[in-house]
């Protein structure tokens, strides 16, 4: 359970860490299951720390949208709805404050060996791959390796495009700051909400590899004028932590995959929460209240919290 602090925290900022969510045991078969899934002649090797450099070596590449490796991201999907995967994000506590947040009995459930995101491809030749489609767990364990000197381009601060509500990013390993956790701007939930012109999904145009100008994915004038505006004046927070650390985060929320200047492997969870009546709404245009299918706990929550609470939560 969340206390008021924390939903208010969580409405005003869009995101909260709640440190220790995660079942330890669960975390470590996570990792055990990363490891296990590379061919036993693979060059990065799970106990030799000198190894876990990136870019990944290019015997070590695989242009897999279920098992992506390649440079410094290693994007395990399959995994997505294996029973430790789907008992270790869609636990009991996790679902607990997912429903306090959206409503009790409201969330799309996860099926124990159901399809994977990146089952059926990427979303269009060489794009990424659309984490609604096929997915009936989570996304999958998102790794990071370290840079060495030389950083690569990051992937850049964005908002996903698919419809769901509500997202969570676990740290399955130990994260020091500046190792590449999920990084998130603060408030940019509320500034980008009334940009879209659907609530919860992404207007799209087609991809046509001789005019590719528009990569599928179409934003308004106002989101992008939005979003520069929110990159140029906010503090971006670092959402390092320990084993078992939870980031959860609402739909609209700019984020990335952090850089990763430490000297070990960013290793995460990912997975959504969507209500399943979401079809019912997915394309309304923005409303006047944006936690209209929110729950009423959230909605009626008094708002404010304490200074040092915000500072807990790495915001001042
Ligand atoms: O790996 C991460 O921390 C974030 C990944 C992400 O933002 C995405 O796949 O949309
Ligand atoms: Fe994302």
């Amino acid at each position: 359970m969340i206390n008021n602090e924390q939903i208010a925290f969580f409405r005003d900022n869009g995101y909260l860490i709640l440190p220790g969510a995660m079942d330890l045991e669960l975390c470590a078969r996570a990792r055990d299951n990363l490891w296990a899934s590379l061919p036993d002649n693979a060059d990065i090797k799970r106990d030799d720390p000198a190894s876990h450099f990136g870019p990944l070596s290019e015997k070590d590449t695989l242009l897999s949208a279920t098992n992506m490796r390649s440079g410094h991201r290693w994007q395990l999907r399959y995994v997505g709805t294996d029973r430790d995967i789907i008992n270790l994000v869609y636990s009991e506590t996790l679902i607990g404050i997912a429903e306090q947040l959206l409503g009790s009995g409201t969330l799309r459930r996860p099926i124990v060996n159901g399809a994977t995101m990146g089952t059926c491809g990427a979303a269009w030749p060489d794009g990424p791959v659309d984490p609604a489609v096929a997915t009936e767990g989570a996304r999958g364990i998102y790794c990071t390796l370290p840079y060495r000197d030389q950083a690569p381009p990051a992937d850049g601060a964005h908002t996903d495009g698919h419809p769901f509500m509500l997202s969570l990013a676990g740290l399955i390993d130990d994260n020091p700051p500046g190792g590449g956790a999920l990084t998130v701007w603060p408030k940019s939930h509320r500034r980008l909400y009334p940009t879209y012109w659907m609530q919860y999904d992404q207007a799209r145009i087609p991809f046509y590899q001789h005019m590719p100008s528009y990569k599928g994915i179409l934003h308004s004038e106002e989101y992008q004028q939005e979003l520069a505006k929110i990159l140029a004046d906010t503090q971006p927070i670092d959402c390092w932590g320990n084993t078992g650390d939870v980031v959860i985060w609402h739909h609209r929320l700019v984020h990335m995959a952090g850089e990763n200047h430490s000297n070990v492997i960013r290793q995460s969870v990912l997975a959504d929460f969507s209500k399943i009546d979401l079809d019912k709404y997915r394309s309304d245009p923005p409303q006047a209240d944006m936690w209209r299918d929110w729950s009423e706990e959230l909605r009626s929550s008094a708002q404010g919290y304490t200074k040092e609470f915000a500072r807990s939560q790495r915001l001042i």
